[in-house]
């Protein structure tokens, strides 16, 4: 019987897309169940989303979540074994969960969700602070692809999975739009990568 992948949590959610895209490619049958981060229904120690249940396991941290279910459903297919690609493989994930994400959600990602969900006024003197390092953190981004290839050479990987969603979210706020499409590298990459079936399938409501 194959596994069912319950996901806790919120809808418009780059790690909640990051597990939805990991089944998809291992061909797990999934559900999100809405969650907001910090409800009292949300099981994450620190207030996170998301949470999954699996194999009778209750999951958190997106890196532990994507490996488990890559190891356990898809023979470890979206993980290179050679220990450089490896390395390179985790050295762009923590990139992705280190320093991008934190960058893009606080400086454009949320003040643009804010806006345009909450009705909150777009929080312009937060945006316009963060877009020079945004900008060099695309450029980084780029630059690497032009250099490496993206972003371990090879296979789609779980890198690919992690730094698409970061970037996906970026790419839908204005200036997230601009930034991605000054760099060629970056661009073309995003524009193969979202006609992959787990990311079609995994698409935003925004997105369709
Ligand atoms: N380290 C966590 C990060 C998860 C995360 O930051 N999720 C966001 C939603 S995409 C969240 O919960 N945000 C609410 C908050 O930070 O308060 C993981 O890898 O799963």
């Amino acid at each position: 019987m194959p596994a069912e992948v319950r996901i806790f949590g919120t809808v418009i959610s780059t790690y909640t897309r990051i597990v939805e895209i990991t089944c998809q490619e291992a061909g797990l049958s999934h559900e999100t169940v809405a969650t907001p981060a910090h409800s009292p229904q949300n099981r994450h120690p620190f207030g996170k989303v998301p949470v999954v249940e699996v194999d009778g396991l209750e999951l958190f941290e997106s890196v532990s979540i994507t490996q488990y279910l890559d190891n356990a459903h898809n023979g470890g297919a979206l993980q290179p074994t050679d220990p450089a690609a490896r390395a390179g493989m985790d050295r762009w994930i923590a990139i992705a969960n280190n320093y991008l994400f934190p960058l893009f959600e606080h400086g454009l990602v949320m003040p643009w969700i804010m806006h345009r969900y909450m009705g909150a006024e777009l929080d312009r003197e937060k945006v316009d602070r963060a877009l020079p390092n945004i900008s060099r953190a695309l450029a980084f981004c780029d630059a690497e692809i032009a250099t490496d290839g993206a972003w371990t050479a090879g296979a789609f990987d779980l890198a690919d999975v992690f730094m698409y969603c970061v970037l996906r979210g970026v790419q839908m706020t204005p200036q997230g739009e601009v930034g991605i499409a000054q760099c060629p590298q970056l661009s073309a990459w995003m524009a193969i990568t979202e006609h992959r079936p787990s990311v079609v399938a995994t698409r935003w409501e925004s997105e369709k």
